[in-house]
């Protein structure tokens, strides 16, 4: 698929509403990944330890904004360069990162769900077939850097 300007506008305009209300979406974006896989909780350093999802924990709503925004880039990357290229040192860093929790592929498939429902659920009348579809080619780019590095 080659991605076009008018999907890079429909990435960034969900992006835009999301920022709107970070508490609300970061948090329901995890929630969805741990309604969809409870036993990913312990992976979370910020979790291990609460028995349930913390409403306002600084470190899930930090995380989860980069998540969301590193997606917005790919989408930008892929419409100016046709790939998504993530600085070296940064996917060093999240291969490591995601190695040492213990992340395998699957779960990969898991977040992009969680992604792709809490901006379902952002962007109300402004869901489209076409929206999801941007979203999700952008996060499948970006996951496959990250899987590739892992396996390095
Ligand atoms: C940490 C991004 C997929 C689990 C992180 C961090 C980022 C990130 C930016 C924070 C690193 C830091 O600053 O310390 C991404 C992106 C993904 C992705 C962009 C997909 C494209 C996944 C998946 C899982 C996962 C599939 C498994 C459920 C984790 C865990 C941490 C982490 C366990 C460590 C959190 C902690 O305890 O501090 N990820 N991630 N990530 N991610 Fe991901
Ligand atoms: C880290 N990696 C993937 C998804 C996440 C969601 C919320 C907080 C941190 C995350």
């Amino acid at each position: 698929m080659t991605f076009t300007e008018k999907d890079e506008a429909l990435v960034k305009e969900s992006w835009d509403i999301m920022k709107q209300n970070i508490p609300e979406y970061s948090l329901r974006f995890f929630s969805i990944i741990l309604e969809i896989a409870p036993a990913a909780k312990n992976m979370f350093s910020f979790l291990r330890d609460s028995e349930e999802v913390p409403q306002n924990n600084p470190k899930l709503k930090a995380h989860a904004i980069k998540v969301f925004k590193m997606t917005c880039e790919s989408a930008i990357q892929l419409r100016e360069k046709g790939e998504v290229v993530v600085g070296e040192t940064t996917l060093k860093y999240l291969g490591a990162i995601h190695l040492k929790n213990g992340v395998i592929d699957p779960h990969f498939e898991v977040v992009k769900q969680a992604l792709l429902r809490t901006i379902e659920e952002a962007s109300g009348d402004k869901w489209s077939e076409e929206l999801k579809c941007a979203w999700s080619v952008a996060y499948d780019h970006l996951a496959a850097a990250i899987k590739a590095e892992m396996k390095e």
